[in-house]
């Protein structure tokens, strides 16, 4: 989704217990970042800042990146005194969940320059600076355009690859790709960036959860409780009721018993590939394991206290799901953890808005 003069509107409160997660975990992240040597704000991103508000005056548009998980926590403090004109764009991305086509911005792109540029069609260079902070598809959105682009078959065989990674601060340089032909047009790739500061705690956790701050600054085990305090308070679990009704029991392939309907070789497969948290069956174990533990808890989810209880109990019950061994807390936690977070990170444990925006104002 893309918008040149997006218009959000902040909805309702979470519930209580889920924003103090939210403000606890903000708090701590911001500490870290507080301590010497642990900023998120490295020379290098102090240096990438520069750079880009240097480039900023000399391109044609400017596409900011956001993430649609965190529309409002997202936007990008360098351009939030940037003239709201006709130059900026702002594209949601990882919407995969609503996964538009890069073709359709494309041409969005090019009908926007085209109106700045009423002149001669043919002849100009444009460039199109893609600015966010980390981690927000910056890259892949570079990558995408440069593939789907309009340009000659000699230079399709010569495309470019812009390092896409689940780390934030893997681009470290402005790099540019070209997209379009006659008219020429480039996408000026950037390295992510973050300010100095982030004032508001329950920003800092929201970035923490989607990615945008390395985990290092707060601890996997923290987000993954993070997330489920999220998780528990939304309706998404509430589609894996139907998981809960069908037998796909894969502790069940540890031992004689056999799931009906299964052929050999899905078997095979399942004892083959238990502790890999990616397989289609462990992902459902653990969505129906998750499904269960919440339909079966009758405390009060506003209360902080029986939150807790419900997510601890909820990180014991998928540590199984899991197939994790039981080592020491902190390790079986970590790995619980670390599994968890990559199933919330690539969409495969329900969509999540944690900004509370009504998306029929854009
Ligand atoms: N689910 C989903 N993941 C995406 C999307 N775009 C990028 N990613 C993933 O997000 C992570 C960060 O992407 P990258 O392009 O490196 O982000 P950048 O730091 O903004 O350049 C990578 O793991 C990508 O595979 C998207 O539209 N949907
Ligand atoms: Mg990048």
């Amino acid at each position: 989704m893309w918008s040149s003069c997006p218009r959000f509107v902040a909805q309702e409160q979470p519930m209580a217990a889920t924003a103090s997660f939210a403000r606890e975990l903000g708090a701590a992240v911001r500490k870290m970042a507080g301590n010497k040597g642990t900023t998120w704000y490295t020379p290098h991103m102090a240096a990438a800042s520069r750079a880009i508000a240097e480039r900023i005056p000399l391109v044609d548009l400017v596409l900011e990146v956001r993430d649609a998980r965190i529309p409002l926590s997202s936007e990008c403090e360098q351009l939030r005194n940037f003239p709201s004109s006709s130059r900026r764009i702002i594209a949601l991305n990882k919407m995969d969940l609503a996964n538009r086509s890069q073709m359709k911005l494309l041409n969005f792109l090019q009908a926007r320059l085209r109106e700045l540029k009423r002149t001669d069609h043919s002849n100009y260079t444009a460039t199109i600076m893609l600015l966010g902070i980390p981690n927000v598809g910056k890259s892949a959105l570079a990558n995408s355009l440069h593939q789907v682009g309009r340009i000659s078959a000699a230079e399709k065989g010569r495309l470019k690859h812009a390092t896409v990674s689940p780390q934030p601060g893997e681009t470290k340089d402005i790099s540019s790709f070209k997209i379009a032909s006659h008219p020429n047009i480039y996408v000026l790739d950037t390295p992510g960036i973050l300010p100095a500061e982030i004032l508001d705690v329950e920003v800092c956790s929201k970035l923490a959860l989607t990615g945008a701050i390395s985990d290092c600054f707060i601890g996997q085990t923290e987000l993954a409780r993070y997330f489920l305090a999220v998780l528990n308070t939304s309706n998404e679990y509430r589609k894996w009721a139907k998981l809960s009704k069908t037998e796909i029991d894969i502790s069940s392939f540890d031992h004689k018993t056999e799931c009906s309907g299964s052929s050999e070789l899905e078997k095979r497969q399942k004892k083959q590939y238990a502790t890999d948290h990616t397989q289609d069956f462990v992902v459902n174990e653990v969505r129906r394991t998750l499904f269960e533990v919440i339909s079966s808890f009758d405390g009060n989810q506003e209360d902080e206290k029986n939150s807790v209880q419900l997510i601890e109990a909820q990180f014991a019950a998928v540590q199984k799901a899991f197939h994790v061994p039981l080592e020491s807390v902190d390790d079986t936690c970590n790995k619980v953890a670390s599994k968890l977070l990559n199933l919330y990170r690539t969409g495969r444990l329900g969509h999540y808005t944690l900004d509370r925006v009504l998306w029929n104002s854009l």
